[in-house]
């Protein structure tokens, strides 16, 4: 009988695994996505696909496989494929975006996740997007949003079959630029919510002010991608035992988008 060490055993259950990524490049209309960025008139397409394509190669050396849409350029914020679909398991809710002109980006989201998975659509009223998932082993933390209402969680959580925690509050985005999970119990945060209930019993690192785009990370096996240039986040990330890669997403910040919008991983 082979014995298998108590740490990878350990991780085998306070991860989730993943074989593929769904990714979708930015297209020629990108530089009119929704943000309230600061820097949202200086967004370089160019740069943007090339960010893009170095953060499909992170992913495929991860030893994922990367499944990529065609661009839409009817859609300006297509790139964000994280926000189309909610997976868990073997099953996907498509979903309904809260923000109105991205509804239709999910269609081809839908058809390319139907290959591999059961489907269902949220329905109306529901508003709900992937941005504000938070993806545990064995459950779900749904941030209930500008983007997201209670009828889109509860549509959720029974067809996906799994527990969801929630977090209310409508001054967010999404939650997933506040909080995200790293795997070996512990999240990495922005002071928002790091002392909230459903956080408790967990290990939480805490990202200085300075840095809250630092708390939206891509945990993938061991390894967690990091926005380059947060360097003392990417400290307290390595300090507690993980593996950090750096990737450039500046064009994709200047867009309020960030690592995990980027893909969505089955
Ligand atoms: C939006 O406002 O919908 C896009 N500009 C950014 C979406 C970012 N998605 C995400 O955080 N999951």
């Amino acid at each position: 009988m082979t014995s298998y060490p108590a740490a990878a055993i350990r991780r085998l259950v306070t991860t989730v695994k993943f074989m593929k990524a769904l990714v979708r490049p930015p297209g020629r209309s990108y530089v009119e996505c929704l943000s309230c960025h600061p820097l949202r008139n200086s967004i370089d397409l160019k740069r943007a696909q090339m960010q893009h394509e170095v953060y499909r190669s992170v992913l495929a050396n991860l030893g994922l496989e990367v499944l990529s849409l065609p661009q839409d350029d009817s859609h300006p914020d297509a790139c964000f494929v994280e926000d189309c679909a909610v997976v868990h398991g073997r099953k996907a809710l498509i979903t309904r975006m809260g923000a109105p002109s991205r509804r239709g980006e999910e269609s081809a989201v839908e058809s390319a996740l139907g290959e591999y998975l059961v489907t269902k659509r949220a329905e109306a009223p529901a508003t709900i997007e992937g941005g504000d998932v938070v993806h545990l082993p064995d459950r779900l933390i749904c941030g209930e949003s500008q983007r997201t209402n209670a009828e889109g969680i509860r549509q959720m959580g029974e067809w996906l079959g799994v527990k969801v925690d929630t977090i209310s509050d409508e001054g967010m985005m999404h939650l997933k630029s506040h909080v995200t999970y790293l795997g070996e119990d512990t999240f990495i945060s922005t002071e928002r919510y790091a002392r909230h209930p459903v956080l408790e019993g967990m290990g939480v690192i805490v990202v200085p002010r300075r840095e809250e785009y630092a708390a939206d990370t891509l945990a993938i096996g061991d390894s967690v991608l990091m926005p380059a240039g947060l360097t003392e986040s990417q400290r307290l990330v390595k300090r507690a035992g993980f593996d950090v890669i750096s990737v450039e997403v500046s064009e994709f910040e200047k867009c309020d988008g960030a690592l995990t919008c980027l893909s969505i991983l089955l």
